[in-house]
């Protein structure tokens, strides 16, 4: 019996999210870097997610782009594969972003955006209540209820007077995380009394919106790496508060049951 490339037991395939992810331009990069003979599909985090829950099912190999914080790893027993390049970098952190003159515009909901902050475990509290059926809106007023203290120190300074009514637009991409995070800060906004939206966009179109003032905010950008050429090119007409999460990672994520440990090895 001929053995089986490790190449044909992951189908010759890496399964993506939303091509405009960073992670997906990080595992094209990976592939040329590494002359890897892999096709990227394209997916979205929902697609990839059920192609993961299937494989895992049936025992079968499967490579997903992935990401920390992430629900899928409280779900399953998963690794990232080594990536001795460091194509995906090391640490990641997620920042929010304003548009410029929001801090003059509306500095109550300033404040809370600037002094939002959470941990890796905060967020993917959040996002196991989504995956697990409840609704973002739902799943952020139950972390709220039961994370007071943090709440408090976010909302401490803000004159509840000049909130009430003020509208708030904040841009988002359906990616689990952030799906997690925008509708805290949402939902945090709203028991103000903003009249907070949060709209899901294309990655680009996210930055944009906020460059160009149509945003007034986003909670959602991963940096250095992750969403650094996009941070580049708007960096001087942005509002950078700094980072709400230390701590996430992105990479290629493997089942603990797959026998390969390093990207080196899909060669
Ligand atoms: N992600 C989640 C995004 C940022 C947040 C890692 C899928 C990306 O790759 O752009």
């Amino acid at each position: 019996q001929r053995n089986v490339s490790v190449k044909e037991k992951f189908n010759g395939e890496i399964i993506g999210i939303e091509p405009g992810a960073g992670l997906m331009k990080k595992t094209e990069q990976a592939i040329k870097d590494y002359g890897l003979d892999f096709t990227l599909r394209d997916s979205s985090s929902a697609g990839m997610s059920a192609t993961l829950a299937n494989k895992i099912k049936n025992k079968e190999w499967v490579i997903v782009t992935g990401w920390t914080p992430h629900w899928k790893w409280a779900a399953y027993d998963l690794k990232y594969l080594e990536d001795p390049k460091k194509v995906f970098g090391e640490e990641e952190h997620i920042s929010t972003i304003a548009r410029k003159g929001l801090a003059e515009d509306k500095p109550e909901a300033y404040k809370i955006l600037d002094n939002f902050h959470w941990t890796p475990d905060d967020m993917q509290t959040v996002m196991l209540d989504v995956h697990e059926g409840m609704s973002p809106d739902d799943a952020a007023k139950k972390w709220i209820a039961a994370h007071r203290d943090k709440v408090v120190e976010w909302t401490k300074d803000v004159d509840k007077s000049a909130a009430a009514g003020k509208t708030v637009k904040l841009g988002y991409v359906e990616w689990d995380s952030e799906i997690a995070s925008t509708h805290v800060v949402k939902n945090v906004m709203q028991d103000l009394g903003f009249k907070a939206e949060a709209t899901p966009v294309d990655n680009a179109i996210m930055w944009q919106g906020v460059s160009q003032g149509s945003f007034d905010a986003m909670v959602s950008a991963w940096l250095p790496g992750t969403h650094g050429d996009l941070y580049d090119k708007v960096k001087d007409t942005i509002d950078n508060l700094g980072p709400n999460l230390e701590g996430a990672k992105i990479g290629l994520v493997v089942p603990d049951y797959v026998t390969i440990n390093s990207i080196e090895e899909l060669k």
